[in-house]
């Protein structure tokens, strides 16, 4: 590994290593070294991964994944909202998909799902952006003969999450929500394990 990683690691600097693994305490320097490489070549040099090429990625990574729904993804993995993910953006989006059951990942996670559900950044999740997400879920057409069925799901579901009734779904809310009901999660993510207390 040495001198290989030596080259590589004189790509990135040290200091930016060292922030970058605050960030995803789960990952380790070689790993995030592997992802620099891998993150170079699907950028093609420029630093910088489009809507369409992550899409794309995402696309072979988790086949039968709809392009809506690796478009929301993207949304959540930029965090900037520039509509690029740079280098930091994407690993840390990344790191989401470790799939450890202590307190911390678990949070950290839930914290990122709620983001994708969380279309326009206002820290809640309303009626119209749970609805959005879930049919895209389904992957349902305006004509599909489940809407009816999707929608009533949809309606429990926010009832469900919406504890304090204010039609508004709070991050508090929605980690006790997957808590109790892991069908939200694995609507999106099917591997990802769901968090208990
Ligand atoms: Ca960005
Ligand atoms: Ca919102």
């Amino acid at each position: 590994m040495g001198v290989g990683l030596s080259r590589r690691a004189s790509d990135l600097k040290g200091r930016y290593i060292h922030k970058l693994r605050q960030k995803v305490p789960n990952m380790g320097v070689d790993e995030i070294l592997e992802w620099y490489r891998e993150y170079k070549t699907l950028s093609r040099g420029k630093n910088l991964l489009t809507e369409v090429e992550f899409v794309e990625l995402y696309q072979y990574l988790f086949p039968g994944l709809s392009w809506k729904l690796a478009k929301h993804i993207f949304r959540a993995f930029d965090t900037d909202r520039d509509g690029t993910l740079n280098f930091e953006e994407f690993l840390v989006g990344l790191s989401m998909t470790d799939l450890s059951r202590d307190e911390d990942s678990c949070r950290r996670r839930t914290r990122w799902i709620f983001q994708v559900y969380d279309i326009d950044n206002n820290g809640s999740i309303s009626w119209d952006e749970i609805g959005e997400i879930i049919n895209v879920a389904y992957n349902l057409t305006s004509k599909d003969s489940n809407r009816p069925k999707v929608n009533e799901f949809t309606k429990q579901l926010f009832q469900d999450m919406d504890t304090n009734r204010d039609n508004k779904v709070s991050f508090d809310e929605f980690l006790s929500a997957t808590k109790r009901n892991e069908e939200i999660i694995k609507l999106l993510f099917k591997e990802m394990p769901t968090c208990t207390d």
